[in-house]
């Protein structure tokens, strides 16, 4: 039998920076009643260090004390660390600030400790006064892999070393297949809906649907599935995700993101730029909602997490969903 909906719980699935910032006008509106599932196929280790770039960014994020330039890493950091590492002569490409180091050390220690990364995560998040639930995919290594020509790409080397400078022919996510879905992931409520962030689908989203049964879990909830766009205009808003979509051959648009995600997502939200697109996606058999999608201010983010919120509860009240109304709000 169906788990009845609780109709105040919201799950969001993200990556990165423009994840992130979804996820964060989610957590202000819903607070402990959101559930975000983030993305590790970016996760490494480095100097010795358990790096888990997505869970940082977004626990910082939602933590109110992310570098608001970058996007990632920590407001008001200090370099002093590096400094004296590029010194050294030691990898100096990777950036780790002086106060973002304690967030790695604590959690390389908590690991071998023999502490889950969901409890690592839970406990950071709690020191960061982060009050809504947030979910590392799994506890085990999935790690994504970029390959171009020929070569197989660690992906931090891709994405900061070499600054996404060539052409991705295929993305693997080594250690997927044998990976388990976190197990808090079973035990949450079931929500009243599904919000996937504007992260990028291939490199942020996907490693989490690539874990097995994370996609049936998803369908079989039977509540809306809302997607937000992470391009814009044709091009993404940061990062490389319409240049990924080019090297793959999707159409770069909202049109190509809404493609991508058809069979999974119920509903997508695309930018006021991009209406001359809502038919066609329709025509895919995908519910359309046009907004204002760019979030450059907090205001901007907690009015999108709105508009996310009551396109769900209208598709809730559609025949598709045989659910009483949600009072998500
Ligand atoms: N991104 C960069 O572009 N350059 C960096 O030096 C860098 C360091 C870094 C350190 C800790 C951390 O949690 C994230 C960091 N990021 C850095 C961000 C990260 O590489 C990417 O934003 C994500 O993996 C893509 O979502």
């Amino acid at each position: 039998m169906t788990a009845p909906v609780a109709d105040d719980h919201i799950i969001a699935l993200a990556g990165g920076v423009g994840g992130a910032k979804l996820a964060d006008g989610l957590a202000h509106l819903l607070g402990d009643r959101l559930t975000v599932i983030v993305n590790t196929g970016d996760d490494f280790e480095h100097l010795g260090f358990h790096i888990s770039p997505d869970l940082d960014t977004v626990t910082y994020t939602l933590g109110g004390v992310a570098n608001s330039q970058q996007g990632w890493g920590l407001e008001g950091e200090t370099w002093g660390f590096m400094e004296q590492l590029a010194r050294l002569g030691g990898p100096a490409w990777f950036k780790l600030g002086d106060r973002d180091l304690a967030t790695h050390a604590y959690r390389t220690n908590r690991l071998r400790e023999g502490a889950t990364l969901t409890e690592v995560t839970v406990e950071l998040g709690a020191a960061l006064g982060v009050t809504s639930r947030l979910l590392p995919m799994s506890d085990d290594p999935v790690r994504t892999v970029i390959h171009s020509g020929g070569r197989s790409i660690a992906f931090q080397e891709y994405f900061v070393r070499l600054a996404c400078g060539v052409p991705v022919d295929r993305i693997e996510f080594a250690g997927a297949a044998a990976a388990r879905l976190n197990p808090a992931i079973g035990a949450l409520p079931r929500p009243a809906a599904v919000i996937i962030c504007p992260s990028n689908p291939y490199l942020s989203i996907d490693p989490i649907l690539a874990v097995p049964g994370a996609r049936s879990w998803l369908k079989g909830l039977g509540v809306p599935i809302i997607v937000v766009s992470p391009i814009v205009g044709g091009a993404a808003i940061k990062g490389p995700a319409a240049k990924i979509m080019q090297e793959l051959k999707a159409p770069v648009s909202a049109l190509g993101v809404a493609a991508h995600y058809r069979g999974l997502a119920d509903g997508i939200v695309i930018d006021n730029c991009d209406e001359a697109l809502a038919a066609e996606i329709a025509a895919l058999g995908m519910a359309v909602r046009v907004e204002s999608t760019v979030m450059r201010s907090k205001a901007d983010r907690i009015e999108l997490a709105g508009a996310c919120l009551a396109f769900a509860r209208a598709l809730l009240q559609t025949p598709a969903f045989d659910h009483p109304p949600a009072s998500t709000k």
